[in-house]
């Protein structure tokens, strides 16, 4: 498989900054060398360049930071629907926000080649905030409202060529959500798995449903990956960290499950935060974790699992 990395070094979406860093130490963790050790082929394609500076105002006067968070995802979109023409973009964050448009362009991509396009959201959050419901006013809790569509985003950020279909998301390892997201996710055809599901099903299965899904529609699978996802004792380098997050084993069985599916076109690696981080461990698991993701196994296995 032909992988490409592309860095997206955006950091105000959050309000603690750092993850500007994290496109640097997931290379020098060694992202690429442990995709060619599995025999992929690598671009790094570099990092997205920054827009220009300026001030956009909202009426929500906790919105923070949206000139830059909006310039950011107008300048990644084509990014990423250019990544896509061949092989697997791998996006490295840079905060959540990115994913407003990494998850768009993928949908274009998707939408170009006439087949249907599914999300699957690895997050402790479910980021669906718009510009008016956000109570911190942190940009990088409103991606998933933007990408599927909500109203609100009209005139800030830029506009959505191909929304995702809510039906098509599926969001795993949710416990932290605000209220306003809770009430608007909940009228939505969206799958959200918060971890009292996950405890009681597991992991394997839902994820199988969902996969069995993305399969039977011969569709097209983005994943988004925030390190929060993990539990914290695992994954210290992230702003927003929420006790009773994914075991070690538990994210890499998901992975592992997503490389058996082979539905994966498209991945974001994001909220990682060099600053926060322990020796470089948080960034050293997300290599692993990608390397699972893209083939690497304990023992051979003789059939597909999931
Ligand atoms: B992340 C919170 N809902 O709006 C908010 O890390 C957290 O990309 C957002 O999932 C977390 O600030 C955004 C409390
Ligand atoms: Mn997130
Ligand atoms: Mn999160
Ligand atoms: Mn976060």
């Amino acid at each position: 498989m032909l992988c490409k990395i592309v860095g997206i070094p955006l950091q105000v979406g959050a309000s603690q900054l750092g993850c500007e860093m994290g496109p640097s130490a997931i290379r020098v963790a060694g992202l690429s060398d442990a995709l060619r050790e599995l025999g992929h082929e690598v671009v790094d394609l570099g990092n997205i360049a920054p827009p220009e500076p300026g001030e956009q105002r909202h009426p929500n006067a906790a919105v923070r930071a949206l000139h830059e968070v909006s310039g950011w995802i107008r300048a990644t979109t084509d990014a990423a629907f250019a990544a896509s023409d061949s092989g697997m973009p791998i996006f490295l964050g840079g905060d959540h926000a990115i994913a407003a448009r990494t998850v768009s362009g993928m949908a274009k991509r998707a939408a170009a080649k006439g087949r249907p396009f599914f999300v699957l959201w690895l997050d402790a959050h479910t980021d669906f905030h718009t510009l008016e419901t956000t109570v911190s006013g942190n940009l990088h809790g409103t991606p998933v409202a933007y990408f599927t569509g909500q109203s609100g985003f009209e005139g800030y950020y830029p506009d959505l060529e191909v929304p995702v279909d809510p039906a098509n998301l599926c969001v795993m390892g949710i416990r932290s959500v605000d209220p306003a997201e809770r009430a608007a996710i909940s009228r939505t055809a969206a799958t959200v798995h918060d971890m009292r599901a996950i405890d009681e099903y597991g992991f394997v299965s839902l994820l199988r449903s969902f996969l069995e899904r993305v399969e039977r529609e011969n569709g097209l699978l983005h994943v988004s990956f925030d390190v929060d996802f993990l539990d914290p004792s695992i994954g210290p380098g992230v702003g927003t960290t929420v006790p009773g997050g994914a075991t070690f084993r538990e994210a890499h069985l998901v992975m592992e499950m997503l490389h058996e599916s082979g539905l994966v076109a498209s991945l974001d690696l994001v909220e990682l935060n060099p600053f926060l981080d322990e020796r470089g461990r948080t960034a050293q698991l997300l290599v692993d974790l990608t390397a699972s993701l893209m083939g690497r196994t304990v023992l051979d296995r003789p059939t597909r699992s999931y």
